[in-house]
Order: structure tokens, then C-alpha cells, then sequence
């Protein structure tokens, strides 16, 4: 009882001792900013002017520095960056990532086809559409003499191909047969894919009401802000009544999909194709013959003319941007891989400094490894990496933060290393210092790994994010890094 009386009692004279000294405080920084006032009120104006601006100076550099320290900055990572729509604008961005040491190949592959599709003037019509619809068997329709692949099995156009139609008052008029989408080989959809963001116009064929799936293409399609046929192939297979309504129904999902459900631009066509008819022989005997469906694809012709009718700069100009953004997502893939190989880069050379450092004792424990130099240096540099610019407290507070998990996750660590170690040929008994090397560089290796996931992610340093990440992930990641950990610091400790 006496000892809480005299603590208040202490607390309370603390209190007032503290507010007598900033009164204190207060008044004697009061007047001598009154005396300086005086003074320089009293001098010359110059001294004033002078006076003033220094100490505005010095107010604006701590608000500066205040707001540095504070407020997160986040550096769009160059992969989210708006899509861009020119081509001075993908020029620049190419020669950038160029000079960065990225792959730029693939991206300006798609630059020089456009060019000399420019320079050609050629349209390219493409067909698309699920495997089997009859893509190739409208392109024979359309030019007879045309050498194309037709199967009853689905999957028998497995390449790009390119079939001169007419050349309409001096134009080129391609048509584009492409592999069939919802294939077993699932990588043929995107080389379709890519062909539509290359063509000027695309005819969506199908042989019925739309599929989900078909939906979804056809939306994705529109995304593409070119002019699109939606093509309803095999009509032979319906009488007029059944037509009608698929018709409406087509022209309905194009609507709602955004689409200009315009009647011209939904066709009901049948391109022919072959089929099999048993026949009666003189002799009583029934063999299957393969004969000619009859072609009725008139429709169609009038929809691409009236397309082409309406020029073709404004054509050139919706190709040209769907192809400046597959560039761009082509280079922002290999802007993501690059990423990901300097990232790995960055991990093990860093991981290889921790071993290293284990191995002369030079750190002793997780806490230096981790929170040490390394661990700074590794964290701000793969942020960098990823376009992430986090302050200096934040890179502290992940390190802390990580901290805990990385001394609870030490004596996992051990095992893994000491086992690793074993599963080299030649190694007999496993000096303690190696295994502990191999465990720091480990946890070392887990933390750069769990890093560049949350990076990649969320594109910037949340340090609670980025810690609960290393915490979920580290005994995953231990593991899976422990042959090279292991081989580096083998390699280290024979050298
Ligand atoms: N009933 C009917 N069958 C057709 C028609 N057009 C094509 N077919 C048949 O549909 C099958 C597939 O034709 P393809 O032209 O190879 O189809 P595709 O869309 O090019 O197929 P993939 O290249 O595999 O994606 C063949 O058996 C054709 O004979 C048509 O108008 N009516
Ligand atoms: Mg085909």
C-alpha cells in the first residue's frame, strides 16, 4: 500500500517536473526567437531576407525528409504499366528493356511482320473458332483450288497458313486458316490467338448455339476492337425454322457480349465439307463413298465485302494497335522472365555471401544473417529489381519481422542441411560448421525466394504481407533449395 503511494507520488512529481521544463522550455525559445527577431528587425534588410530564406530552406528539407521517411513510394512496376498504343511508345520501351539486358526477340518479331504486312498492304481475313467448326473447309469453299487440310477428326490444321482470296482494286486479300481451339494440345490456341491479333478482320466460326467457352473467345475477340464475322457453319444440318432461331440467339450473345449485333455480321453458311454416303452397287453390294456436300456460302462473301467496302485505313489502324499491345505483352513476358532470371541471380550470389560468411564464423546466428548487411543489401536489391521503392523502415521492419520465424525455423534448417550434405557422394562425416553454413544459407535462400513471390504479387514491400509470406512458405522453400545450398557451400569450403 505504500510503495503504490509513493510510486503515484513519484509519477506525479515526474509529470510536473516534465511540464515545468517545457514551459521552461518554451519560454526560453520564445525569447530568443524574439531577441533574433529584434536583431533582425533592427539590421540590415539583406541580413533579414537572407535570415528568412535559410530558415525556409531548412523547413522544407525536414518536411522533405519527414515525408520520405513516412509515405510509401510505389514505382508502377513496369509490367503494369499502362498498355501503350503507339508505336513511338513501344519503340521506347523496347530500346529500354533492350538495354537492360531483356529478350526483346519475340516482341519485335511482331513489329517487323507488321511492317512488312504494311508495306504489302495485304488484309488479313482469319478464321477462328473451336476445332472442327469447318474454319478450313469455308477457306476451300471460298478458293476451291486452295490445298487445305479438312479432317472429320478435329485437330487437322496444326499451323498457320495463309491463302491469297482476290486481290480486290489492287489489294491483297489473305485468308488465314489457324489451328481450332479447345484442342488436346492446349498450346495451339494461343498460336490462333496471337493470328487474330495480327489480322484486320476476324470471322468467329462455329457450328451452333455458342458454348461457354465460345462466349468467352468471342468476348475476348471484341476486346480486340477489330471488325468480327460471327459465321455459323454446317447450316445444312438445321432446316429454316431451327436456323431462324439460332440465328437470334447468336445475334442476342453477340449483343451481350458488346458486340454490334448488326444482321450482316452473324452468317449462317454451310462450306460443304465431305461426306459419306452408302451406295447401292448393281451387284447388290453397299460401299461407303465419300461425296461433296454442296457449298452455300454466298452470305459470308457479301459480309467480308461489305467490311472491306469500308476501307481499309481505319482497318490498318485497329490491326496496327491490336499488334503494338501483343508486342507489349510479349515484351512484358520476357521483361517477367528476365526479372525472374536476375532475381535468381540476385538470391544465390547473396546466398552464397551468407555461406560464405558462416563458414569464416563470421556470422554466427540468423539474426546477423538475416538482419545483417546481407539481408539489407539482398532485400533492396531484388525490390529494385521489381520496381518496388521501399524506405529504408520498412526494409527494417520486414527484416525484424522475419526474424523470429527465421530462428524458430533454424533447427528444421539443420536437419535438411545435414541430410542434404549426406546425399553428396564422398562426404563421410559432416563437419558442424558446414551444416550450419548450409542451414543460414538455407533460411537466407527461403527468404530471398519468399520475397520475390510477394514482389511479384503485390509489386511493392508490405512488410507484414512480405514476413506472413516467408513465415508460410519457409519450410517449402528450405527444402527446395538445399542441393544448391549445399553444393555452394561445398564447393566453398574445398576452395
Ligand atoms: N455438315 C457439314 N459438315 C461440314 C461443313 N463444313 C465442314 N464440315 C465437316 O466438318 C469437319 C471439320 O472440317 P474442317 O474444315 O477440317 O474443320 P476445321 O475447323 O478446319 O478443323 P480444325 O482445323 O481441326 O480446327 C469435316 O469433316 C468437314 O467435312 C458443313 O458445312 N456442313
Ligand atoms: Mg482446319
Amino acid at each position: 500500500m505504500k510503495l503504490d503511494r509513493f510510486i503515484r507520488i513519484s509519477i506525479g512529481l515526474i509529470i510536473l517536473l516534465v511540464f515545468i521544463i517545457a514551459i521552461a522550455a518554451l519560454l526560453f525559445m520564445t525569447e530568443s526567437a524574439l531577441n533574433v527577431w529584434d536583431r533582425l528587425v533592427q539590421g540590415p534588410r539583406i541580413i533579414l531576407y537572407g535570415y528568412l530564406a535559410v530558415m525556409a530552406v531548412l523547413v522544407i528539407a525536414a518536411i522533405w525528409l519527414v515525408i520520405r521517411l513516412v509515405v510509401r513510394r510505389k514505382i508502377e512496376p513496369v509490367a503494369a504499366k499502362k498498355r501503350p498504343l503507339d508505336k513511338a511508345e513501344i519503340l521506347t520501351r523496347l530500346r529500354e528493356a533492350e538495354s537492360a539486358g531483356v529478350n526483346t526477340r519475340a516482341a519485335q518479331a511482331e513489329l517487323r511482320e507488321l511492317a512488312s504486312r504494311q508495306e504489302t498492304g495485304s488484309v488479313h481475313l482469319c478464321f477462328f473458332g473451336e476445332i472442327s467448326t469447318g474454319k478450313s473447309s469455308l477457306i476451300k469453299a471460298l478458293i476451291p483450288t486452295a490445298d487445305v487440310a479438312i479432317n472429320s477428326v478435329g485437330g487437322s490444321t496444326i499451323d498457320i497458313r495463309h491463302y491469297r482470296w482476290h486481290d480486290k482494286s489492287g489489294t491483297q486479300i489473305l485468308l488465314t486458316d489457324v489451328p481450332g481451339t479447345g484442342g488436346v494440345e492446349g498450346q495451339l490456341d494461343e498460336v490462333a490467338a496471337e493470328e487474330a491479333q495480327r489480322a484486320q478482320i476476324v470471322l468467329f466460326v462455329c457450328d451452333g448455339d455458342l458454348t461457354r467457352t465460345e462466349s468467352k473467345a468471342v468476348e475476348w475477340l471484341l476486346a480486340l476492337e477489330k471488325p468480327l464475322v460471327l459465321v455459323m457453319n454446317k447450316s445444312d444440318r438445321y432446316d429454316r425454322e431451327e436456323q431462324a432461331v439460332l440465328m437470334q440467339r447468336l445475334l442476342d450473345h453477340l449483343g451481350d457480349l458488346g458486340g454490334e449485333s448488326a444482321r450482316d455480321l452473324v452468317v449462317a453458311v454451310s462450306a460443304g465439307g465431305e461426306m459419306e454416303v452408302i451406295e447401292k452397287q448393281a451387284d447388290g453390294n453397299e460401299t461407303v463413298v465419300r461425296r461433296k456436300r454442296p457449298a452455300d456460302i454466298g452470305v459470308l462473301v457479301v459480309a467480308i465485302n461489305h467490311l472491306l467496302e469500308a476501307g481499309q485505313d481505319s482497318l490498318d489502324v485497329r490491326r496496327d494497335r491490336a499488334v503494338f499491345r501483343l508486342a507489349a505483352e510479349k515484351l512484358a513476358q520476357a521483361e517477367g522472365e528476365y526479372r525472374q532470371q536476375r532475381a535468381e541471380q540476385i538470391i544465390r550470389s547473396s546466398t552464397r555471401k551468407a555461406v560464405v560468411g558462416a563458414l569464416a564464423a563470421i556470422s554466427p546466428g540468423t539474426d546477423i544473417v538475416i538482419q545483417g548487411y546481407l539481408g539489407t543489401a539482398m532485400t533492396r536489391e531484388l525490390c529494385k529489381l521489381f520496381g518496388a521503392a521501399p524506405r529504408d523502415l520498412d526494409i527494417e521492419e520486414f527484416l525484424t519481422l522475419s526474424q523470429s520465424r527465421a530462428g524458430k525455423a533454424l533447427p528444421l534448417s539443420l536437419a535438411v542441411a545435414g541430410n542434404g550434405l549426406k546425399a553428396f557422394p564422398g562426404i563421410g562425416t559432416v563437419a558442424g560448421g558446414l551444416v550450419h553454413a548450409v542451414a543460414y544459407g538455407l533460411i537466407f535462400d527461403a527468404l530471398g525466394r519468399s520475397l520475390v513471390m510477394t514482389l511479384k504479387k503485390h509489386g511493392q514491400l508490405d512488410p507484414g504481407t512480405a514476413a506472413k509470406e516467408f513465415e508460410e512458405g519457409i519450410s517449402e522453400h528450405i527444402e527446395a533449395g538445399v542441393r544448391q545450398v549445399a553444393r555452394m557451400a561445398l564447393d566453398q569450403d574445398k576452395s
